[in-house]
């Protein structure tokens, strides 16, 4: 009787522990997410060219990098005329895992790859991230009437839900 509780507590203890192992290295978190956008931006923060524009941050909750380069944005579901972000700087539009970067949603394209066509309606509209293939919705918010310097974002402690924070942190985490 001993030996076999002695034996069943091992295999229960192994089992454990390989487990752990498997989730680690098995890591995929919720891959690229919006995390946080601000669709009216009077005071807040700046580009830099010192425009107080819209903003949307994005946040790498996986293991690997991920380049949005060659992804569509847009703030209009079924879009026939989604905005492409550019793929030829990759190092500009590359997310490191656990990172943030932000899209400035201004029309001012001429100010980098970051800076797309589609600007954010302070009375509500949507924020779609779609990937490369064009179809395949990558994450997208649907917002009501948001109030200027006021963010959006994901609460840290239950990602799932999204809340207004007086104090916006665009590219960090939300507190
Ligand atoms: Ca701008
Ligand atoms: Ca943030």
């Amino acid at each position: 009787m001993r030996y076999t509780i002695i034996l069943l507590i091992s295999v229960l203890s192994l089992s454990f522990f390989s487990s752990c192992t498997e989730d680690e290295d098995a890591y995929v978190g919720r891959g690229l997410i919006i995390n946080e956008f601000l669709a009216s931006n009077d005071a807040c923060c700046t580009d830099q060219s010192g425009d107080y524009d819209d903003w949307v941050e994005l946040f790498n909750d996986s293991s690997e990098p991920i380049d949005i380069g060659g992804m569509y944005f847009t703030d209009t579901p079924d879009d026939d005329n989604p905005y492409l972000i550019h793929s030829n700087e990759p190092s500009t539009t590359t997310i490191p895992a656990g990172g943030y970067l932000i899209i400035w949603c201004d029309d001012d394209q001429e100010q980098g790859v970051l800076h797309v066509s589609k600007k954010l309606k302070a009375k509500g509209e949507s924020v779609i991230l779609i990937n490369s293939d064009g179809i395949t919705v990558v994450d997208s918010i649907t917002y009501e009437s948001q109030t200027t310097d006021i963010s959006m974002g994901r609460n840290i402690d239950n990602m799932s839900e999204w809340i207004f924070y007086n104090n916006p942190t665009p590219g960090a985490a939300n507190i």
